[in-house]
């Protein structure tokens, strides 16, 4: 498959029950390393803590969320912070880029390879029914998973430097996602998921 297009156009990646569609390189106002770097050092980390099963665990990531209001997901509710002026500007490029509007952007970050996320939908009710999530990387390619509730298909897709994924329609209804552990000696990732919260 294809995903690959030098205009900076979106390109469908084709999948039952959602839609999914990919830029390889996002136009950035500086290096992606550069921006990467900026947004580790300007940005507040938390690292949550969440429960399961009864037992506290310190979530394998660093988190910050910006934006108007507050998000509760996981029963774990992050405060927000005003977004920055390199957040605004990334917000106005992936908004003209999708063609949907964000408020919010939660920032993910992945120290090493012993980072994750495990699977799940972003289906809060206060995104919506079908909404529009916009999904920047930076720094070490790392394996998105998909894997579909119903029939289980699994289908993973490498999010390399730059790269913009917009997740929409049914997607988060029928799909969960996550991004794995790997062994592979890698750096640091960032992910933004820009969201619009009503
Ligand atoms: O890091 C990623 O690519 C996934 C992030 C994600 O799924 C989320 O923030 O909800
Ligand atoms: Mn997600």
């Amino acid at each position: 498959m294809d995903l690959f297009s030098d205009d900076a156009s979106l390109v469908p990646i084709p999948i039952e029950d959602g839609e999914l569609a990919m830029l390889a390189r996002m136009p950035l106002p500086a290096s992606p390393a550069q921006v990467l770097e900026q947004l580790i050092q300007e940005t507040t980390w938390r690292a949550e803590t969440i429960v399961l099963y009864g037992k506290r665990f310190l979530q394998p990531r660093l988190t910050a969320w910006f934006g108007e209001a507050a998000y509760t997901y996981s029963g774990l509710t992050l405060a927000p912070a005003p977004m920055t002026p390199l957040l605004n500007g990334l917000r106005s490029t992936v908004e003209d880029l999708t063609g949907h509007r964000y408020n919010s952007v939660l920032l993910n970050y992945y120290r090493d390879g012993a980072d994750s996320m495990g699977m799940h939908s972003d289906d809060e009710p206060e995104l919506g029914p079908a909404p529009a999530i916009a999904s920047l990387s930076l720094g070490a390619t790392r394996t998105f998973v998909l894997r579909h509730k119903l029939n289980k298909r699994t289908v993973k897709i490498d999010l390399r430097d730059a790269s913009l994924l917009l997740m929409a329609g049914e997607l988060q209804k029928y799909w969960l996602h996550g991004i794995n552990k790997t062994a592979k000696p890698i750096g640091a990732r960032l992910n933004l998921t820009f969201r619009y919260v009503a």
